[in-house]
């Protein structure tokens, strides 16, 4: 599973919890650790960082005023932000960049995407061929130069990088200077050799490691080696759009403190765009940005939280108004978990998600003394019918509906008459009003 899905996965089952307690807290983690332990973040940084989290909102350390559902999804959304490093300040003054990495890391592509990224912010940028070994390379380049509008410069069919260099340096007035290089299936003495002539030539302010995604956590190690040999001042991780490894390259390129400056969305020059964690996470997690997500969460807990008035006998009125929170809220809805099904595989949920908007099809072509008596759907013939064809459903799944409704009905009812169970749980909670979500929770919802 990829890691966005996974970690929305994972998010949804905890705010879709009618109760959020401590042990649902740690089968979250359980399940974060999976999730990250899968898409190749180190596993020490991922048991630091559930230590983290764990320690944060069941510890000392719990912020006042929050519930623990939100605590929690704070939590991890600092986490990761802090996992993957920091947002990166394009540097917008004249200088030279070379490009280095592996055979088919994105270097040349790169090259393309970063001179179109800075000839939009107004730079005049040259484009420089010092790749030796691979013949198309040159070829490649001149393209991608025409495509940006940057200038192109090479020796075509040359085999001696130091004499192109050599040879078009001096001349070049544009602010930007970006020279690509070439490749290699690994890192190795040659490789090292041919950089270092690079390097002394161009004396670039920027030496910039180019990465796939598809390595993982190996992205430190590369990172360090090259950083040994020639001095990074950062990296850039190409091909995010088809790896589910990209969070491991992230954090290891964090852990092994060389700064991620740009990454690569897709083969196009414009899928390309300053490193931004915490964007990163909010695209992850499905949200644009924290506040977004907080709104979300909150509004999770306030329908997970149903108010002990709507215990007194509940209506398919107030089940109803529940579907259509839950509708807008989509896949963090806490209607689930009210319904007993916090556990819901992620595909089902898809499909739950379209027998909601039947079902509050339904709901909204009965009449108000239908809603208040749900009782009465049953016992006179032609009313299921008749609801049926107003929504455009099948008597089957208004049945179904009222299937459902029953059953929580009972739950509920259940609960009230055992006074027992009910004193317990004031009890526990240390309040006289009992939530029916954290009812749910308790009877093993
Ligand atoms: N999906 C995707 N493909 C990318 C991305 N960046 C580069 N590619 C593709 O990866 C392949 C290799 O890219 P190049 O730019 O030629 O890589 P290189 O490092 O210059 O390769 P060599 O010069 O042979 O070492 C090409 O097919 C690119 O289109 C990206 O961010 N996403
Ligand atoms: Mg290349």
């Amino acid at each position: 599973m990829d890691l966005g899905k996974g970690l929305r996965t994972a998010l949804a089952k905890l705010t879709g919890r009618a109760l959020v307690d401590e042990a649902a807290v740690k089968e979250f983690l359980r399940d974060i650790q999976r999730v990250l332990i899968a898409n190749d973040v180190p596993v020490k940084l991922v048991f630091e960082l559930s230590k983290r989290i764990e320690k944060r909102v069941l510890g000392a350390e719990a912020a006042p005023g929050l519930s623990l559902r939100e605590q929690v999804v704070r939590a991890i959304y600092d986490e990761l932000v802090a996992l993957l490093g920091e947002k990166y300040e394009p540097d917008l003054r004249p200088r030279r960049l070379v490009l280095l990495g592996l055979y088919g890391s994105g270097k040349t592509t790169t090259c393309g995407k970063l001179a179109q990224f800075y000839k939009k912010r107004g730079l005049s940028v040259a484009l420089v061929c010092a790749d030796t070994d691979r013949p198309a390379a040159y070829a490649q380049l001149q393209q991608l130069s025409a495509k940006c509008g940057a200038s192109f410069h090479g020796i075509e069919g040359e085999k001696e990088a130091k004499k192109i260099l050599q040879r078009h340096l001096p001349l070049l007035k544009e602010d930007l200077v970006i020279v690509d290089s070439a490749g290699r299936s690994g890192f190795d003495e040659e490789l090292v050799k041919q950089l270092k002539i690079i390097v002394e030539e161009v004396k670039p302010q920027e030496k910039i490691l180019v990465m796939s995604a598809d390595i993982g956590q190996t992205a430190a190690r590369q990172a360090e080696q090259f950083n040994t040999a020639v001095g990074l001042t950062g990296v850039i991780i190409t091909k995010l759009d088809g790896s589910g490894k990209g969070g491991g390259a992230l954090a290891a390129c964090h852990a092994a403190k060389v700064p991620v400056l740009y990454i690569g969305r897709g083969e196009k020059l414009e899928d390309f765009e300053p490193f931004d964690s915490k964007k990163f996470v909010g695209r992850l997690l499905g949200f644009p940005d924290f506040e977004a997500l907080m709104e979300k969460i909150k509004e999770a807990g306030v329908q997970a939280e149903m108010k002990e008035q709507q215990m007194d006998k509940l209506t398919l009125g107030a089940f109803y108004s529940q579907l259509k929170a839950a509708r807008k809220m989509g896949p963090l809805s806490s209607v689930f978990g009210m319904m007993g099904m916090s556990d819901l595989p992620p595909d089902m949920m898809k499909t739950s998600e379209q027998k909601l908007k039947k079902y509050e099809a339904i709901i909204g072509s009965m009449t108000q003394h239908e809603r208040d008596n749900a009782e009465v759907l049953r016992k006179q013939k032609g009313r299921i019918e008749r609801i049926a064809k107003g929504a455009g459903a099948k008597p089957e799944e208004v049945r179904e509906l009222l299937t459902q409704f029953e059953k929580m009905a009972n739950l509920v009812n259940g609960f009230k008459k055992n006074r027992g169970l009910r004193k317990k749980l004031e009890k526990m909670m240390g309040k006289s009003g009992v939530d029916m979500s954290k009812l749910q929770g308790m009877m093993g919802g």
